[in-house]
């Protein structure tokens, strides 16, 4: 591992069940398509596996609709992982489904106790400290929680704020490299990334903010031309993923992952 922030040799998935139906959204804008979600995912996980990764693939669980979002159920580090406690009550239980895996992968897993509630998506990590987003989802105790639990593994940790009518942190913003944000311009704006270098998504493209870098290539939701310009002008190499389905639930591209 050359940086930990965008060099990984594993990756966690968990294929969507058709329970999907029922996910979480903020608004309606139509029933996800369970063989569309399916075909996307498939093409999230080939191109996760281009680069030379694992990928561990975990069966659907039809008992919980968002489980395909692993990512609120952990966050991966270099020395261990913690499992988080989802502030979405219908989405307590994914952490006990993925633990038994990440305990397989990693010496160490620790855990969020509570009473505070933290969902990955909030957590940003960069080259030199891990940004949490206070959401709807992530609350104070969750944070503070999470600080005191990664201090010794040598992570500094900063809160910040997620926009007010955003799902979570990372809705908003990607890890590019060491040293380079994607963000909206929303979220740049409450002055979280200064000391970063900022690349802004076009406007109207907001929605093309939740990206991934994952060893060589950049996942990024397909439909968002001028953002997958200016990556590939920036000098990344783009691969764009149909993300109707998981937009339809608020999802994105990191949400479907845990990388490490
Ligand atoms: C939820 O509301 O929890 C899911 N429907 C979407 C979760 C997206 N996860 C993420 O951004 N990390």
């Amino acid at each position: 591992m050359t940086n930990p922030t965008y060099e990984f040799t594993r990756a966690i998935t968990r294929r969507p069940a058709s329970s999907i139906t029922d996910g979480l959204r903020a608004e309606d804008i139509g029933t996800p398509d369970l063989d569309r979600m399916l075909a996307a995912h498939a093409d999230y996980v080939s191109a996760l596996k281009s680069t030379g990764a694992e990928v561990i693939e975990l069966p659907p669980l039809e008992a919980f609709p968002d489980a395909v979002f692993v990512e609120d159920t952990a966050l991966c580090l270099p020395k261990g992982a913690v499992l988080m406690r989802p502030g979405a009550p219908s989405r307590l239980g994914e952490v006990a489904e993925m633990a038994p895996t990440l305990r397989q992968c990693y010496d160490e897993v620790r855990e969020i106790k509570g009473p505070g509630f933290i969902e990955g998506g909030d957590i940003l990590v960069t080259g030199g400290e891990i940004l949490v987003g206070r959401s709807a989802r992530t609350d104070a105790a969750g944070v503070a929680e999470l600080a005191e639990i990664v201090a010794d593994w040598g992570h500094s940790l900063r809160e910040v704020f997620t926009p007010e009518g955003v799902l979570h942190f990372k809705t908003d913003c990607s890890l590019m490299d060491a040293e380079t944000i994607l963000s909206t311009k929303r979220l740049d704006a409450s002055g979280c990334f200064e000391g970063y270098r900022v690349l802004h998504v076009p406007e109207g493209e907001e929605a093309a903010a939740n990206a991934i870098r994952y060893n060589n290539l950049v996942l990024m939701a397909a439909d968002f031309p001028r953002t997958a310009e200016m990556l590939d002008r920036e000098g990344f190499e783009v691969v764009q993923i149909s993300n109707t389905e998981c937009a339809k639930l608020d999802g994105g591209m990191s949400c479907l992952s845990l990388r490490f």
